[in-house]
């Protein structure tokens, strides 16, 4: 059984106590849950982690790159928080692993205000869902498993 690893940036572990109008009112650990039940269907082991620290997303990603070599893992879900708007270095993490990632956001970033519309993640990513809410993780692993079927 091949594992998805879901990675979650900076802040994402206030989810659910604070701006509910934009996140929702879903915590991390409820986030974890329905990630766990789509995983089940789809038949992936989970991997669920989350930082505030951009170096060691950019190890957890250098980790990712030997899983999937080595054929244990499936690919990466990856909201990286505000990161997805600064980081260079997550950008290069991705493309210097070659692992296979989907961009993951729970707000539509591209209503919001106009610094959140640039992601450097997105040219290094196999594809990107936002505006979702919470519910962009189930339909993530979902898209992951039909990356891995070849559809
Ligand atoms: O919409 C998303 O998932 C974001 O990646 C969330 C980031 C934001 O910087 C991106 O532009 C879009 C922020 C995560 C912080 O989440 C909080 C949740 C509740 C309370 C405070 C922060």
């Amino acid at each position: 059984m091949k594992t998805a690893l879901i990675l979650n940036g900076p802040n994402l572990n206030l989810l659910g106590t604070r701006e509910p109008a934009v996140y929702g009112s879903h915590t991390l650990p409820d986030v974890e849950a329905m990630c766990a039940q789509a995983c089940a269907t789809h038949g992936f082991a989970l991997d669920f982690r989350q930082s505030n620290h951009e170096g060691v997303l950019v190890d957890w990603l250098h980790e990712a790159g030997r899983a999937q070599a080595a054929g244990s893992l499936a690919g990466v879900i990856l909201n990286a928080g505000a990161y997805t708007h600064t980081s260079v270095a997550l950008h290069d993490a991705i493309k210097g692993t070659g692992v296979t990632l989907i961009e993951l956001h729970i707000s539509n970033v591209f209503a919001r205000e106009a610094f959140r519309h640039h992601s450097y993640i997105s040219p290094a990513a196999k594809g990107v869902m936002c505006g979702f809410g919470v519910n962009g993780y189930p339909l993530a692993i979902a898209a992951l498993a039909s990356l891995q079927a070849g559809a």
